[in-house]
């Protein structure tokens, strides 16, 4: 059957258009059109071509896959070597090579293209007539493997260049690489299907790159950077490597958007400088910069050694990984109690800084990445952020190697250490007795809406803390003016003022008391309602699992946080000095039958100081309230914050009460401690 002539030129129109629309989004990352739209061209064209198969051509968009897999790679003799960099690891051996280029050159100072170093995988990709006919790996830089159906597959690499005044024959070459992002996504997609993960962006590039099976590679994160050329027959390129670049992202070919042209080596050196500082903000692996001479006609001149071109060097950035080995796991207990394993480990240069202990994040990812103690490890610093240990070499593990444990008891206060089924992060049951935490639950306890003392902030806790004035939440009460004075940047009438609010706090409800002792997983709601159903303090640190768990909102979880922070003497004690220093709160009978807002109907408007507005549509919910968002004649009360809506002006109109901010607290407070409303 003919194929209409109307079809026939569709699918050309069809195939522009998508090429187009791949160059914008792959190459110039800048879609024109929305995903659907994409979707909706190519399905037109593959079902076009369904119907007639004998139009489908090999640069045809929709033949990126599809190739069936390979028994070997062929090998492919490179037409010109591809060559690998010199390098340089400092800035002297770099102003070395500058030297050495304007020697040969016999100029005062050369123009170079700067551009950084992708660490992925060399591949030549030949264009005859415009059409990617070859694709190869730079093997051992004379004879590659011929991976053209993978190469095909991958989205940024156009199967036919765009534009005009390409060469007859164009070999281009570029860095295969991985893209961070694409790099995590794949790691954890093989990780949930139980398959072994990659190592690196690098080692994930060549795997995916070097498959038999294209259908696998299409499915990887793969993208290009061209950076050179091979074999040009039947054309020119431009005299400048900066320009032949230009040209080549003209052609859909795409090289690295961060490219730079200076003049003089102290340009190119604060450009390594600046690229070093972006190292980990782009969302690629890049292991260094490459200068090479812009002008062809000088690097023609200054021609190869038998390694590498004279007209080009890598200037490498310090290595972010490297090998060492574990000597001894400790745990670190953070503010909130959580146990954080470390490890020691035998000093070793890595990221530019001496590194002697990494972090292993938490017991799981121990066991994930079966680090045990004496084990040689890759440990990894990039950046500012602190180093990690990356992986085993288990091939390397010492027949004495020991494995880590959780310890059961706080190496800082010897607390019971508990961790929840299902959860990552171990933590010490220490509560407000473990000085590793106290920093942390001295801030919460004073902040405004636990105590509420006004003036306890960071700094002031630091140096408390750290001077040993103040061992637990309790000693607050019992500070000295003599004390206060004694500390940095604190005044007469600063110190009068803390020890006033500190005063004040005394004075405060149960709600507010059980929230301020930070027990994990009791926000202020959960304190609310415990407050409210048991009335007293010692109804609560008496009742079981069982009688927690008949509470609204506390399930099993809550109810063991709650009965594991009563279990600990230590904090018993602390509550016990917390009372005989004067803290107390009107207890009330318990109130386990209806909630003292229930039927009432609230609405907020504007903002509030004390809390956000979900904040307090929370605990007016666990008090029995309805939250609604429009004013009616059956709204109960409107809250007013600042810079009401149009809600304040219908309330007024309907007569519905108002509530300022503090009357609202008033009416919070009396409630949660299950009063009925005045
Ligand atoms: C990489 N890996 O990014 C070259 N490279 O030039 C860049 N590699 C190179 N250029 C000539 N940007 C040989 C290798």
């Amino acid at each position: 059957m003919a194929v209409p002539e109307s079809i026939r030129r569709r699918v050309e129109v069809l195939r522009k258009e998508i090429d187009y629309h791949n160059y914008r989004y792959y190459v110039l990352d800048s879609p024109v059109i929305p995903d659907v739209e994409y979707d909706r061209l190519m399905e037109e064209l593959k079902r076009l071509e369904a119907q007639y198969p004998e139009l489908i051509t090999p640069d045809s968009p929709t033949q990126r896959v599809g190739a069936p897999p390979a028994k070997e790679f062929r090998q492919v003799r490179h037409a010109i070597p591809m060559l690998s960099l010199d390098n340089v690891f400092d800035e002297a051996g770099f102003r070395d090579w500058d030297r050495r280029v304007r020697e040969g050159l016999g100029q005062e100072e050369v123009e170079y293209a700067g551009e950084p170093k992708f660490d992925g995988l060399a591949v030549s990709v030949l264009y005859r007539d415009g059409l990617l006919v070859q694709a190869a790996t730079r093997g051992d830089g004379y004879v590659g493997e011929e991976i053209t159906n993978n190469v095909r597959t991958i989205k940024s690499v156009p199967l036919r260049l765009m534009g005009e005044g390409w060469p007859r024959v164009l070999e281009a070459r570029g860095e295969v690489y991985m893209p961070k992002s694409g790099f995590e996504r794949l790691n954890r997609e093989l990780e949930r299907r139980g398959e072994k993960t990659f190592a690196n962006p690098r080692n994930a590039a060549a795997g995916s790159l070097r498959q038999l099976d294209p259908n696998i590679t299409a499915q990887r994160p793969l993208d290009i950077a061209f950076y050179g050329f091979g074999l040009v027959e039947g054309g020119r390129l431009p005299e400048r490597h900066s320009e032949i670049m230009d040209r080549f992202r003209e052609w859909g070919l795409k090289s690295a958007r961060e490219r730079i042209v200076v003049r003089g080596v102290e340009q190119a050196v604060a450009y390594y400088r600046r690229m070093l500082e972006r190292r980990d903000q782009l969302d690629y692996e890049m292991d260094g910069c490459v200068f090479k001479v812009n002008r062809i006609d000088e690097q023609e001149r200054l021609g190869y050694t038998a390694r590498a071109p004279r007209w080009a060097i890598a200037y490498k950035f310090p290595a972010e990984e490297a090998i060492t080995r574990v000597l001894d796991v400790v745990w670190q207990v953070g503010r909130t109690g959580a146990l954080t394993p470390v490890a020691k480990l035998e000093p070793v240069h890595v990221g530019g800084v001496t590194v002697s202990s990494a972090t292993l994040h938490n017991i799981d990812e121990i066991r994930r990445k079966d680090v045990r103690i004496g084990d040689w490890v890759w440990v990894r610093r990039a950046g500012e952020v602190i180093p990690e240990v990356v992986r085993v070499i288990v091939e390397r593990r010492p027949a004495d190697a020991r494995v880590v444990e959780l310890p059961k008891r706080c190496p800082v206060c010897g607390s019971e250490v508990i961790k929840p089924e299902g959860e990552a992060i171990a933590r010490c049951t220490g509560g407000l007795y473990c000085p590793a935490q106290l920093k942390g639950r001295i801030l919460h306890f004073a902040s405004r809406r636990a105590m509420d003392i006004d003036g306890l902030g960071e700094k002031l806790v630091d140096q408390l803390v750290d001077r040993g004035l103040v061992k637990d939440v309790a000693d607050i009460y019992y500070l000295t003016k003599d004390q206060l004075l004694g500390l940095e940047r604190m005044g007469e009438k600063s110190a009068q003022n803390l020890l006033e609010a500190i005063e004040r706090s005394k004075r405060t409800t149960l709600a507010r008391f059980l929230y301020a002792l930070g027990i994990r997983e009791v926000g202020e709601a959960t304190a609310a309602t415990l407050a409210r159903h048991f009335g007293s303090l010692n109804r609560i640190m008496s009742a079981s699992e069982d009688e927690l768990m008949a509470v609204p909102d506390v399930g099993p979880v809550v109810a063991a946080q709650i009965r594991a922070f009563f279990r600990q003497p230590h904090n018993l004690e602390v509550i016990d000095k917390l009372k005989k220093a004067g803290v107390h709160w009107e207890e009330g009978e318990p109130q386990q039958g209806p909630k003292p807002l229930e039927g009432e109907t609230f609405v907020l408007t504007g903002a509030l100081d004390s809390m956000t507005r979900e904040e307090a549509k929370e605990r007016l919910e666990a008090l029995g309230a309805k939250v609604s968002s429009s004013v009616s004649r059956k709204t109960s009360y409107v809250v007013v914050g600042h810079d009401p809506g149009s809600k304040y002006d219908k309330a007024k109109a309907l007569g519905v009460p108002t509530l300022d901010e503090a009357a609202f607290l008033d009416l919070l407070a009396q409630a949660e401690q299950g009063r009925p409303l005045d």
